[in-house]
């Protein structure tokens, strides 16, 4: 299984390759605890021998950008009360969870 956070920018054009490479994938609206903006969480149920080939399309298609931070989010703790606003952050281009799926079935 492999989950991973998208920059919405790059979302279409990873799940244009995967899908043309017959993989199937679950998208999730979700967000950022650290920008509180939106992102996309993709879950990808998918075979070993074909997980190499998985990450290569999120690396060809996913990139970094700066997004600008202009004030400090509730989530912060005092640390952050020092930072300058606005700031720029790196954001991306994706962030990937690999995980062992003990069982997998459907009903
Ligand atoms: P955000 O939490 O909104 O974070 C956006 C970007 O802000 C991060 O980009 C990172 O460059 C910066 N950032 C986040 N927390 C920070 C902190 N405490 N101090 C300084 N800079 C910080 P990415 O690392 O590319 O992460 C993009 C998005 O991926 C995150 O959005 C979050 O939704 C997710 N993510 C990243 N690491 C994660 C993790 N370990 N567990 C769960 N989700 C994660």
């Amino acid at each position: 299984m492999v989950i991973a956070i998208v920059q919405d920018k790059d979302v279409g054009g990873l799940l244009q390759c995967v899908t043309r490479e017959g993989l199937r994938a679950t998208r999730l609206a979700s967000s950022g605890g650290f920008l509180r903006s939106g992102n996309t969480t993709l879950l990808f149920g998918v075979e070993e021998q074909r997980l190499e080939g998985l990450l290569s399309m999120i690396r060809g298609t996913c990139h970094q950008r700066e997004e600008i931070l202009t004030q400090a989010q509730p989530i912060m703790g005092p640390v952050d009360t020092h930072i300058p606003f606005p700031i720029e952050v790196p954001v991306g281009g994706a962030t990937v969870f690999v995980l062992d799926v003990e069982q997998f079935f459907k009903v």
